[in-house]
C-alpha cells in the first residue's frame, strides 16, 4: 500500500500581502524548497478573530505555518522550525552555519522585529508593496523616527559587507528582514548611504524575495476600525 501523501504546507498571510512578518516565512518556505499554499486572512475585516483562526494561530496574528495537524506562528518561531524540520545540508539553510554568524543573524532578526518601532509606523509596509499614488502621502520623519533611522543606518553599515551583498558571505533570512526595514526608507526615498541602497535593492531581486514583492495584490484599503 502507498504511503498517505503528507498534507501540503499552509501560509496564513494578510489578504494585501504586506506583513513583513509574512515575507519573512513566505521566503523561507520557498528557499526550503517547500510546496505550501498561501490563505489570505482578510485582517481589515477582523478575520483574524474569527474562532476557527484564533485557534490554530493562537495570536489572532499573521502569519501561521499549518504543517498537518501542527500549527506555529510567530515568524521567528517559524523560521527556526522550518529550519529544524528540513535541515541543511539536506535543504537549503536559512540561518548561516558558522555559530557566531548564526547568533548574529538571530540577533537581527529579533531587533528589526522589537526595536525601530517609528520607522515601522511612519513608513508603513503599505509603502513598500503598494503603487503611492493609491497611498496618503508620506508626513516627513518625526525626530524619534530620525533617531531610529541612524541607529538603524549605523547597525547596517556595521554589518553589512562594503559590496552591498549578502550579510553573512551566503544568503540568510536576516538579509531578507534587514532588506525590508531599509526599503520603508528607499521606498519613501529617504538619503541613505549607497551600499544599504544597494543592499536592499539586491535582496529584492531575489527570486523567493520578488515573488512576494510581485504578488497579486487587492486594490489598496486602510485598515478598519
Ligand atoms: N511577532 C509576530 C508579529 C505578527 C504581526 O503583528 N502580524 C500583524 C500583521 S503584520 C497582524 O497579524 N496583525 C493583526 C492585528 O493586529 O489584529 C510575528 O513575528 O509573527
Amino acid at each position: 500500500m502507498a504511503a498517505a501523501s503528507p498534507s501540503r504546507l499552509v501560509l496564513y498571510g494578510n489578504s494585501m500581502w504586506t506583513s513583513p512578518y509574512v515575507l519573512s516565512c513566505f521566503v523561507g518556505l520557498t528557499e526550503k524548497g517547500l510546496p505550501f499554499d498561501v490563505r489570505a486572512v482578510a485582517l481589515n475585516e477582523g478575520a483574524q478573530h474569527v474562532a476557527a483562526y484564533v485557534q490554530v494561530s493562537f495570536t489572532a496574528r499573521v502569519p501561521t505555518l499549518i504543517d498537518g495537524d501542527f500549527s506555529l506562528s510567530e515568524s521567528s518561531a517559524i523560521i527556526e522550525y522550518l529550519e529544524d524540520r528540513w535541515p541543511a545540508p539536506a535543504h537549503p539553510a536559512l540561518l548561516p552555519g558558522d555559530v557566531r554568524d548564526r547568533a548574529r543573524a538571530r540577533q537581527i532578526m529579533a531587533w528589526v522585529r522589537s526595536d525601530l518601532g517609528a520607522i515601522r509606523e511612519e513608513r508603513s509596509a503599505e509603502y513598500v508593496f503598494y503603487p503611492h499614488d493609491t497611498l496618503p502621502p508620506c508626513a516627513p520623519l518625526s525626530a524619534s523616527a530620525r533617531r531610529a533611522v541612524d541607529k538603524l543606518v549605523s547597525f547596517a553599515e556595521r554589518v553589512i559587507p562594503a559590496d552591498g551583498g549578502a550579510l553573512f558571505g551566503a544568503w540568510s533570512v536576516a538579509d531578507t528582514d534587514l532588506a525590508m526595514m531599509l526599503q520603508r526608507l528607499v521606498k519613501t526615498n529617504e538619503p541613505l548611504p549607497e551600499r544599504l541602497r544597494t543592499f536592499a535593492q539586491r535582496e529584492w531581486q531575489r527570486p523567493s524575495v520578488s515573488a512576494f514583492v510581485n504578488a497579486s495584490r487587492p486594490p489598496h484599503r486602510p485598515a478598519g476600525p
